[in-house]
């Protein structure tokens, strides 16, 4: 669909005439002659001393694109939650074989990413598996098209893509690129790791050293740049991220615990006192902790205590789902990686139980 969307747009370029017989108004020349773009422009290009000309001409060629808005509006009705279904998307065949690989492929620069900034590799390779499967899925909306569209016609988060737009229209400047130049996902999210522009700005690193930052065509650029925003927004290096919480005491109530947010403030003492304890062998963690239910119709819900470092994944993406699969994510393919290094040992290393032995 989105090549099929860029080939329309290449079309609408050449032959605006033909095609406005077959299609719905999507075409250049939109955006840039309504009074609310030109008053966005004109507080842009000052606020920031970009040319107002270079961006009207840019916008001219912004196309509105309907099918972003039905991609990012909210289902009429809203779905039954289902950890079940969630983890299942992520927790695939493709994200874990392809996983491996990207972590063979790049374990230099993951080792070195992760010495930097403390954050394990796995869970840089799991961020990037569930945001695009390494690469496959970055989308090929015009970012430029579907910021303009969602910033100008879907009042709801006007004041988010607005500033995404213009972060755009600064990036492309810094980077020395014409601002149509870039391509991701229907909600202007770019590259490997899918930062939005303001993120691409404020946090990506050039990880390969070539002098551009480019997170859609560098696998070294994603890798650096998605350890970097989990250590700014205050990754703990050797925390925790999640332990399964036993409930001991079956008479408490547990909506205030749960309503307490997903900010990580309730302290062991105060967990044990509701008969709330941390359900694996490794003792009890001293850290603040969350409460996570994670909820499937029909079976039991699974209770777990998120740290700080679940809440930095958080960051990436405001769901308990989301975080609990990348850290699943990242889990299963530290065992993959385990298991494939002890398979490579030298077999003078493994003890040999022959029918002899066997048999004393
Ligand atoms: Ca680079």
């Amino acid at each position: 669909m989105s090549l099929r969307l860029l080939h329309r747009l290449a079309l609408a370029a050449c032959l605006p005439l033909a095609l406005s017989i077959f299609s719905a108004p999507a075409q250049a020349g939109y955006f840039d002659e309504r009074d609310d773009v030109r008053a966005f422009i004109a507080d842009v290009a000052t606020r920031n001393k970009l040319d107002a000309t270079e961006m009207t001409q840019a916008l001219a060629k912004a196309t509105p694109l309907p099918k972003v808005i039905d991609l990012i509006k909210p289902p009429s009705q809203p779905g039954v939650r289902s950890w079940k279904r969630y983890r299942a998307r992520f927790l695939d065949a493709p994200r874990i074989s392809g996983g491996v690989q990207f972590w063979q492929t790049y374990q230099a620069d993951l080792d070195r990413a992760s010495n930097n900034s403390g954050v394990p590799p796995e869970i840089i390779v799991a961020i990037i598996g569930v945001e695009t499967v390494y690469g496959r899925n970055t989308g090929n909306f015009s970012a430029l098209s579907a910021l303009a569209t969602l910033a100008f016609d879907y009042p709801p988060r006007a004041e988010l893509f607005r500033h995404e737009l213009e972060e755009l229209f600064l990036l492309a400047h810094e980077q020395h690129q014409p601002v149509d130049a870039y391509l991701g996902s229907y909600a202007g999210a770019i590259g490997l790791p899918q930062f939005l522009p303001s993120s691409l700005r404020s946090v990506a690193v050039d990880g390969d050293g070539d002098g551009i930052i480019d997170l859609r065509g560098s696998p070294r650029d994603a890798i650096y740049s998605v350890a970097n925003f989990l250590a700014q927004q205050g990754w703990v290096r050797g925390g925790e991220i999640a332990r399964p919480a036993l409930i001991t005491n079956a008479e408490i109530d547990l909506k205030p615990l749960l309503d307490a947010g997903i900010v990580p403030t309730l302290s062991a003492d105060l967990l044990a006192q509701q008969g709330i304890a941390s359900g694996t062998a490794k003792g009890s963690s001293k850290e603040l902790a969350t409460l996570v239910d994670l909820v499937t119709p029909n079976e039991p819900t699974q209770y777990w205590l998120g740290y700080q470092n679940f809440y930095v994944i958080t960051r990436y993406n405001h769901s308990s789902f989301y975080a609990m699969s990348v850290a699943d994510l990242a889990t299963t393919l530290k065992l993959e990686m385990r298991a494939r290094q002890e398979m490579i040992r030298p077999v003078s290393l493994t003890p040999v139980v022959t029918k002899k032995s066997r048999k004393k």
